[in-house]
């Protein structure tokens, strides 16, 4: 008989939470070692150590909370997500994630159950990315993706370094960010694309996610005014970047089944109504669940920022600031998840994820898997993200059920009601 988290509990957590950062729209803005994710991180460690948590910060501010088993030399079973959010963006993303395994543990105490393996529940830091690239960066470091060098020299915009943040915030912890034993891992994440919620399906069992290529770009021409200055006297970077912005949406329709592609960020200089655009900086994202399709089209987006360089008479640079395969997850793990929304008579598909997971990372270091909750309307990455309660509990109860069952529920350890 599956067990059931309470939904009373979690929302009242969820929507405390979720006045942390939160916006005018509806949404949270919580970028990464802000001050209103310092706030978020704390509020964590105190809802951590309130349900009997062992509470760990390591070098990159990841936050662990251990409950140990009853044979605790057992690799732990680790389950979270991250609560750093994009600028103004939804409350769902990551959050439902964490909170949704603290609740598991919380059930479990209420039960009085013990498992025999330990479990841990993390919150990563710097998954979205946004403030500092590249994103899945806490679990990255984890992963040995990245040094932990590397990540304390990363800049915002502002010039403010990755290190710099985590020590005013107070989150460069001691313990050492690195790959461990883990028995193995699960996300619960909001879908973020349309797939569940066209399907009027409350679950999704996550078996892979896309491969995906940032790119840093900019163009150099020369700002000059907008009025004496011929057209073909002209060195234009905006006009260079609108033909790459064309030639990324053309590149997407035409490589492979499943790539896309957005230039989201977009800066210009001197940005004044009457000077020719002296340099753009932009990005280019492509994300595919085909590997060689992210390379080819990354290719091809070299390509076309040198052709438009050279037409426009601008200087063209590109870095390249996060690689990450395709990843499939743990055929046990999944059908871990398929079981437990199965006992819980949950209506779900399988499905491949679009957006990024630190569970991407995780799947390099142990067995993993994810459970998704419907977004309406496919909607993510704004204020207006929403997913009905209960399918933010029936994933939670999905994810419960799948850890518990990892974790291996100690026989005889119940003394609380069974559910
Ligand atoms: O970019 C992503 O897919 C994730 O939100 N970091
Ligand atoms: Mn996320
Ligand atoms: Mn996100």
């Amino acid at each position: 008989m599956p067990r059931e988290i309470s939904s009373e509990r979690l929302r009242d957590r969820f929507d405390r939470f979720n006045e942390i950062g939160a916006t005018d729209r509806g949404g949270v803005n919580r970028p990464s070692l802000s001050d209103a994710n310092r706030r978020a991180r704390d509020t964590l460690v105190e809802w951590f150590e309130e349900a009997g948590l062992t509470v760990t910060v390591d070098e990159v501010g990841n936050i662990f909370g251990r409950r140990d088993g009853t044979n605790d030399d057992l690799a732990p079973v680790l389950v979270g997500s991250h609560v750093d959010s994009q600028y103004n963006g939804g409350r769902y993303d990551g959050v439902i994630g964490v909170l949704g395994a603290l609740e598991g543990i919380e059930t479990l105490n209420d039960a009085g159950v013990e498992t025999e393996r330990p479990i841990e529940v993390v919150s990563w830091s710097n998954e979205e990315g946004v403030r500092f690239q590249p994103d899945m960066l806490g679990s990255g470091v984890f992963a040995g993706k990245f040094e932990t060098a590397f990540a304390y020299g990363l800049e915002d915009k502002e010039g403010d370094t990755f290190g710099e943040e985590l020590e005013r915030i107070g989150y460069k912890g001691e313990a050492p960010c690195e790959p461990r034993d883990l028995h193995s891992y699960f996300e619960l994440h909001v879908e973020q694309g349309p797939t569940l919620a066209d399907a009027g399906l409350s679950v999704g069992v996550v078996e892979g996610v896309y491969g995906f290529i940032w790119f840093d770009a900019a163009f150099t021409g020369s700002a000059d005014h907008a009025g004496p200055t011929p057209m073909h006297l002209r060195h234009d970077a905006l006009v260079a970047t609108s033909d790459i912005i064309e030639v990324v949406r053309r590149i997407a329709g035409t490589e492979g089944e499943d790539l896309v592609g957005t230039v989201g960020s977009l800066d210009v200089s001197p940005n004044a109504i009457n000077v020719i655009p002296e340099r753009v900086d932009f990005t280019v994202d492509f994300r595919s669940s085909d590997d060689a399709t992210v390379d080819r089209a990354a290719e091809r987006v070299r390509e076309e920022i040198d052709h438009a360089a050279a037409r426009e008479g601008v200087a063209g640079e590109y870095e390249q600031i996060m690689r990450i395969d395709s990843q499939t997850f743990d055929p046990d793990c999944v059908e871990t998840v398929a079981a437990a929304a199965d006992a819980l008579d949950a209506e779900y598909t399988r499905l491949v994820s679009g957006a990024g997971h630190d569970a991407s990372y995780l799947n390099g270091v142990c067995p993993t898997a994810m459970v998704f909750a419907p977004s309406v309307g496919g909607v993510s990455h704004t204020e207006d993200e929403f997913t009905e309660w209960d399918d933010v509990v029936t994933g939670t109860n999905v994810l419960f059920n799948a850890v518990l069952e990892q974790a291996n529920e100690a026989p005889g350890a119940d003394s609380g009601s069974e559910s």
